[in-house]
């Protein structure tokens, strides 16, 4: 990215470990009021809605809590692909409150004879809308449809811009207005992040009706600003069983405390649209606030999450994006499943796989590669069997 690839000359930003501050991470097995949290039952019916209810307000805002009705209609559809493997459909989601609709555009690719029903991976696009056309006839670049297909999984995808405009102008245009009736938000209010990974879920609303695929194996993925949207989106809906990010970094998989690369006040000035207008104040402190993106591994906790990093990718912070998917093992601990404990880095190119977590980090720059997605298809064989 242009814009990282400037940051990273400005001094302001820290890409020394010698510089990272001191800090110390809030103990995701600790209750606001102090008390200890020492059972399954304590994080389920207490700890965890808390730390929901502070993501939420702090971080990446409210969903509204409106009725609303989905339905969908096939666009197009094509039977015959990669060789009679897969129908693929461009697909239109049609959400509708009180006589008004909303529509947005995906595209599904389901298995034509799968022994089993499919398990289903939907990916969260930041770049670019697909179709049936353009995937059968020149493939995706940061979408490997064919393969997912070989390998048995159903897919889908979507345009964040097509549910929330990508700009910090593009409010009136997007899912949240809609859903504000053309009201502006307010500052606790779900912003274009969390309408994103909603987003995702109504894709799966679909998926999941589809006889050939298995509900129970549903993963969601996304690269970068869809990378902090797909952790975002396996918390509010555990539903996916899968979190993949890639390369998602600040407000995503990385410590927020470790003010390494791109920061909290960075990131809420360039992207206004993307966070709870809460979080804009922790800006340059850190230290106050309430949670960490430790907790968001957490909340998606008995689930599995797989990170992936970079290793030039220094703006995400791969060493931050580590550290915690480490610093949630306590709560993966305490409700009887392994995770990685070990605080160590693999080697590039090397995943580690432990239980419900996975992570690796590639040679190279920001970008989800052919081998992010072989070791997201490796990870997930050994989540689904
Ligand atoms: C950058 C932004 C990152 C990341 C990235 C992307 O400009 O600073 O947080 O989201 O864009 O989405 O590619």
């Amino acid at each position: 990215e242009q814009v990282a690839k400037d940051s990273k000359r400005n001094p302001q930003f820290i890409y020394d470990e010698a510089n990272v501050p001191s800090f110390v991470l809030p103990d995701p097995l600790k209750m606001t009021d102090g008390s200890p949290v020492t059972s399954a039952q304590q994080w389920n019916k207490g700890r965890r809605d808390e730390l929901l209810e502070l993501f939420r307000s702090e971080v990446y805002g409210h969903r509204p809590e409106t009725e609303f009705a989905v339905r969908f209609e096939i666009l197009s559809e094509r039977d015959d692909l990669f060789a009679g493997l897969a129908t693929g459909r461009d697909m239109q989601a049609i959400i509708t409150i009180d006589g008004r609709s909303f529509k947005f555009p995906f595209t599904a690719f389901i298995p034509n004879s799968a022994k089993r029903k499919a398990p289903v991976i939907v990916l969260i696009n930041n770049r670019h809308a697909s179709s049936v056309q353009t995937v059968a006839d020149q493939g995706d670049p940061i979408w490997p449809v064919q393969k997912l297909i070989e390998q048995g999984y159903a897919t889908a995808a979507f345009h964040t811009s097509d549910v929330d405009p990508d700009s910090k102008d593009g409010y009136a245009n997007g899912i949240r207005s809609f859903f504000a009736n053309g009201q502006p938000p307010q500052n606790d209010a779900w912003r274009s992040l969390s309408a994103w990974g909603w987003g995702g879920s109504r894709v799966l609303d679909y998926m999941v009706s589809q006889p050939e695929v298995d509900s129970s194996r549903a993963a969601i993925a996304g690269h970068s600003r869809a990378g902090k949207t797909a952790l975002w989106a396996a918390a509010e809906d555990p539903r996916f069983s899968i979190a993949y990010s890639n390369d998602s970094g600040c407000g995503g998989a990385a410590l927020s405390r470790r003010r390494f690369g791109e920061t909290v006040s960075r990131i809420t000035t360039a992207f206004p649209h993307w966070f709870s207008k809460n979080f804009d104040a922790y800006g340059e402190q850190e230290d106050k606030l309430p949670v960490d993106q430790h907790e968001l591994f957490a909340l998606i906790a008995p689930r599995a999450v797989y990170v992936a990093s970079a290793d030039l990718d220094l703006w995400a912070d791969p060493k931050g994006e580590y550290a915690a998917v480490v610093a949630a093992a306590p709560v993966y601990q305490l409700l009887g499943e392994p995770s990685i404990t070990e605080s160590q880095m693999p080697a590039l190119e090397t995943p580690r796989y432990v239980g419900k977590t996975g992570y690796h980090v590639r040679r190279g720059a920001h970008a989800l590669s052919p081998l992010d997605w072989q070791f997201f298809l490796d990870f997930a064989a050994t989540q689904w069997r």
